[in-house]
């Protein structure tokens, strides 16, 4: 039987991911984009959207996680089997500067979901984009059972959206679930994200466009895997007999720092040559460690990431190097 999902924030990185690997799985994909003027479509816009198409299965949707009306309205009309909320205030920065509207899009756009799903009244299975940034301060490693201790107003608006999550489960019976995603990363992450920002930069010294690279705190370690993996992960957790919470990651540390080192290598460069620190990319609190436990997802949703940060490293640099070079 054909299922359909509804994934808001299908034009960002993950979303993108998602769209590709349920549609050739025969599923009909319908998907939120922020309502603009100009749209950023650049990641989904090989996906055959046209409304023309009578063979078309992906379908762009306007509206905003914020407006909760809109939600009902989509909700009934789509019935999807499967929700994915996806969208989100999503660089930690940013949501020091934006605390509140970081509340209502990566807080509040849960209970908006889960609210609306409970009062069309259908049965549908509810994926909540959970973060490690929620562990914020606590011990690495994390896994299911690390208590939350975010720093961030972007890992706070992300606990409430993990609570609610539980408490729908729990209190209403809807299979809903959180998938707590340790970073992940791809040649479509946005630009202000360390990992891109430094294969960008590695490929653009190497091509001499640019001189020099300015980053903050080089000391911070994460756990690094490749988005394309962990869109798997957020599909497998949808399709388990019972809903449960779920820690992606590839379990191994690494610092800026080392991240710095794959991505010039990649390009013959030696990094120290060509970063500068600027504590504009400073923030008021930092997370130092980010480091996840998976083996309950491999345990009970085979899921594991395969690809490691240096291969990941190092496929972001190529990408970028690629995309200088332009087409052949
Ligand atoms: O790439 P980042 O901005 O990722 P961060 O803060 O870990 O957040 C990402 O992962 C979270 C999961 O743990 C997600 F919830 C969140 O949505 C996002 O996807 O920064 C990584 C590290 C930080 O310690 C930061 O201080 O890199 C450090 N850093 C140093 N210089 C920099 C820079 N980060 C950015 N973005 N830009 C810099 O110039």
């Amino acid at each position: 039987m054909t299922k359909t999902a509804l994934i808001t924030g299908v034009a960002g990185q993950d979303g993108s991911y998602l769209a590709e690997l349920l549609l050739p799985k025969g599923y009909t994909v319908d998907g939120l984009v922020r309502g603009s003027s100009s749209y950023n479509l650049g990641r989904i816009s090989h996906l055959n959207h046209d409304v023309h198409d009578e063979d078309a299965r992906f379908f762009l949707h306007h509206g905003d996680v914020a407006d909760g009306s809109r939600l009902i309205t989509l909700l009934s009309r789509v019935a999807p089997d499967e929700v994915y909320n996806l969208a989100a205030t999503s660089h930690i920065s940013l949501s020091f500067a934006e605390p509140e509207l970081t509340g209502m899009t990566s807080g509040s756009s849960a209970t908006r979901l889960l609210e609306a799903i409970r009062m069309v009244g259908l049965p549908t299975r509810y994926y909540q984009a959970s973060t490690s940034a929620m562990f914020g301060a606590a011990a690495a490693p994390q896994d299911e059972t690390t208590p939350l201790q975010p720093v961030s107003p972007y890992g706070a608006a992300k606990a409430y959206a993990y609570w609610m999550t539980r408490s729908y489960r729990e209190a209403y019976g809807l299979y809903a679930v959180n998938g707590i995603a340790f970073n992940h990363e791809s040649p479509r992450r946005d630009e202000s994200f360390v990992t891109r920002k430094i294969a960008m930069g590695a490929a653009a010294i190497a091509a001499g466009r640019q001189d020099f690279l300015y980053l903050g705190n080089l000391d911070a370690e994460r756990d690094w895997g490749y988005a394309k993996e962990y869109v798997e992960g957020m599909w497998a957790m949808l399709q388990a007999d019972e809903p449960d919470d779920f820690v992606l990651a590839t379990g191994t540390p690494y610092t800026v720092r080392d991240f710095l080192d794959f991505c010039f290598s990649a390009v013959g460069l030696d990094w120290e040559k060509h970063v500068k620190f600027n504590d504009r990319y400073l923030r008021p609190a930092e997370v130092d460690a980010l480091v996840g436990d998976a083996s309950k997802a491999a345990r009970e949703l085979a899921w594991r990431a395969h690809v490691t940060t240096p291969d990941l490293a190092r496929l972001m640099t190529e990408a970028e190097v690629a995309a200088l070079a332009g087409p052949v």
